[in-house]
Order: structure tokens, then C-alpha cells, then sequence
């Protein structure tokens, strides 16, 4: 399954008023802001009582993952805690701090008394780490995906939170464990999730914990370029035949395109080459939502969604994949070209049920 967050719009319905920073800040009244900060006293509470910390997050670790584990783990050592750091790659994000917290894979038995699980909405997203959930004594979950399925034995969940780093902000801020190593981390987390502060995810209360990082001096304007400005060779030249090959269809409210896996053999490009393509096409006036399609390996493709309000979430559960209203994706067992037919058409049928209500 594929989940991607750059991007989270709730429901409309059940919004509930967060007092906690006196902004109206929006939680669902499923968790609602009382239960919310119960939990987070929890968890602070089992931080006070335990020493050892494993702290896991997704596979394929993204800037929220890897700056929310490495902004916990830093935060937990300045309490005199003993973390370590379970990811699977941190390649081209060094700029977050913290990664002498990562321990060497492979992983091994590891009974810590805590093991944090961060930004997973399943358990099956911790791949290899997921052993592991057995053999803690405790398992606290920090997510923020609209498609989650328990599995901790505590579990803060607030869809409506930018990012994990935010949470993890929530938790650790009043034990004051941050420091500019932990406040970058963090940082990194909340700017990435949000698309730099566009999305609106990115809240009143998201923008004061932010005021506060950067306040205690951190390299936000270097954290800014090197996350979301620069840009592989290899990712322009893919972005470049993304741009030459787009279709805009229902009116040009959607735009498509298609990248094959020779496009990528071409360009000696990979997967990853093609992150913030989809996003962009968003920048096409008029683009209400946007599909890339893209061919990971022969017969194997995967089809990322963006939107500017339809909910691209569901469509991509339909697939099988997963995500939020306006940033998902899913993985097809197919060829580019029959994968780009499906994707084109559920994202054309989805957006005139939108378009007519
Ligand atoms: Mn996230």
C-alpha cells in the first residue's frame, strides 16, 4: 500500500474546537480535544517511567517520518533517555538532524520497553520494524492518516494534525526536551507534510508550533531550500517529459501524465525521481486534480493523486492504496499504459460526482 500525506483536508462534518493554543484549531469528535490531550499526558507519562525507546517509523521514510522519529529520539536523549532509531533509508535528507540515533540494519531482536511507531497508519507500514511490536512492552502509535488501523497499545491519532512532528511537538514540548537539534528535526516534518505551510493541514495551530521552532534558531531558510526547492538532474529531466506528455481532460480540470519505465531507463532515473512531479501539475490553472501514473518495473506501476478539494483518499482505497482527501496514492499490478487508463478514468468519474454536487 502506498500512503502519501503532503496534503490533509478532514471531514467537514464532527469539527470540534481545540482550545489547547486558544486558535480554533479543528479535531475530530472521535478524538476530540479533551481525549486528545489525555492521551498525550499518557504518553508523556510512559516516557517518564520507561528507559529504553525504539522508535520506528514508515517504509520508505519521508521527511515527516525521519524528522519525527530523529526530532523524538534527540528530545528523549536530552531527558536522559535511551532511544534508538529504526529506519529503513534516510538517503538526500541529512539536513535533519539526529542520525547517529539510527541504528545499523540489520535490526535483530530488540525488547525495548517502548517502541514509538510514527506516521504508520498500519502496522504492516513498519515492514521490517514490525517484528518488533511483539517483543516491547509498550507500543505507542503517533499518526495523523485519515486510513488508520489501530494496532499500538496507545495510539495518538488526530487526522487533522499537519504531520507526526507536530504531534510529536505536543508531546514533548512541555517536557522541554527540544532544542534547535530537535526544533530542525521537527520542523522538517511539519514543512514537508504541508507543502511549505500551502496546505491546509497547515493550520493556525500548526504555524504557532512552527513560529516557535523557528524562534529557537534553527536553519529554516536552508531546511526550506534543500527539502522542497533543489531538485535531482534526473528529477527535472523526468519532470521535463512529465510536462511534454500532459493531458488535460473534463475541461482541463484534470491533468494527467505518464512516465514508462524507459522514460526512466532514458534518463537513468528512478521512482524517486518523480516525487513532486505530481503536486506540480497541480500549478496548471484551472487543474482541480491531478494523476501521475508511473512504471516502477516491467508489469508494476503506481498511480499518485493530488487535489485541490475532491478526494482523491477514497479513490485511492478503491485501488487498493491509501492516503489523505488530497494526496494519495496506490500501487497497480499492471502495465503503464492500462494502469494510466484506470487511474485517468476513476479520477475523471470521481471529479464529475464532485463537479455535480
Ligand atoms: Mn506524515
Amino acid at each position: 500500500m502506498t500512503t502519501e500525506h503532503s496534503a490533509k483536508n478532514g471531514l467537514h462534518e464532527a469539527m470540534q474546537t481545540d482550545t489547547r493554543f486558544g486558535l480554533g484549531s479543528k479535531s475530530p469528535a472521535r478524538t476530540g480535544g479533551k481525549r486528545l490531550d489525555e492521551t498525550i499526558a499518557r504518553i508523556r507519562d510512559i516516557i517518564s517511567n520507561s528507559e529504553s525507546f525504539v522508535i520506528a517509523g514508515h517504509t520508505n521514510p519521508d521527511s515527516d517520518a525521519i524528522g519525527s522519529c530523529l526530532g523524538l529520539a534527540m528530545a528523549l536523549d536530552n531527558l536522559g533517555k535511551k532511544p534508538v532509531v529504526l529506519l529503513e533509508n534516510y538517503g538526500g535528507k541529512e539536513v535533519i538532524p539526529g542520525k547517529e540515533f539510527l541504528a545499523p540494519q540489520p535490526w535483530g531482536d530488540l525488547s525495548p520497553d517502548v517502541m514509538f511507531a510514527l506516521d504508520c497508519g498500519s502496522a504492516d507500514r513498519l515492514k521490517a520494524a514490525e517484528p518488533i511490536l511483539k517483543s516491547a512492552k509498550t507500543v505507542v502509535c503517533i499518526d495523523h492518516h485519515v486510513t488508520h488501523e489501530e494496532f499500538a497499545s496507545v495510539t495518538l491519532l488526530d487526522p487533522y494534525a499537519s504531520s507526526a512532528c507536530e504531534l510529536v511537538y505536543r508531546v514533548i514540548e512541555p517536557m522541554g526536551a527540544i532544542d534547535k537539534r530537535v526544533a530542525s528535526a521537527l520542523y522538517a516534518g511539519i514543512l514537508s507534510d504541508t507543502g511549505g505551510f500551502r496546505y491546509e493541514s497547515a493550520r493556525p495551530a500548526t504555524l504557532v508550533i512552527v513560529a516557535d521552532l523557528i524562534s529557537r534558531g534553527i536553519p529554516s531558510t536552508e531546511i526550506y531550500n534543500e527539502l522542497l526547492m533543489r531538485h535531482s538532474v534526473a528529477e527535472t529531466r523526468m519532470t521535463g517529459v512529465a510536462y511534454t506528455g500532459v493531458e488535460l481532460l473534463e475541461g482541463n480540470a484534470i491533468a494527467a501524465s505518464l512516465l514508462t519505465f524507459e522514460d526512466f531507463e532514458k534518463n537513468d532515473a528512478s521512482a524517486d525521481d518523480s516525487g513532486g512531479i505530481v503536486g506540480s501539475l497541480l500549478g496548471i490553472r484551472g487543474v482541480q486534480a491531478s494523476v501521475l501514473v508511473y512504471e516502477v518495473d516491467k508489469g508494476t506501476s503506481k498511480a499518485s493523486f493530488r487535489s485541490n478539494g475532491l478526494d482523491v483518499g477514497k479513490l485511492a482505497v478503491s485501488l487498493g492504496g491509501g492516503g489523505h482527501k488530497q494526496a494519495a496514492g496506490a500501487t497497480i499490478d499492471c502495465g503503464a499504459a492500462e494502469a494510466y487508463e484506470m487511474a485517468k478514468s476513476l479520477l475523471c468519474k470521481e471529479y464529475r460526482e464532485w463537479a455535480n454536487t
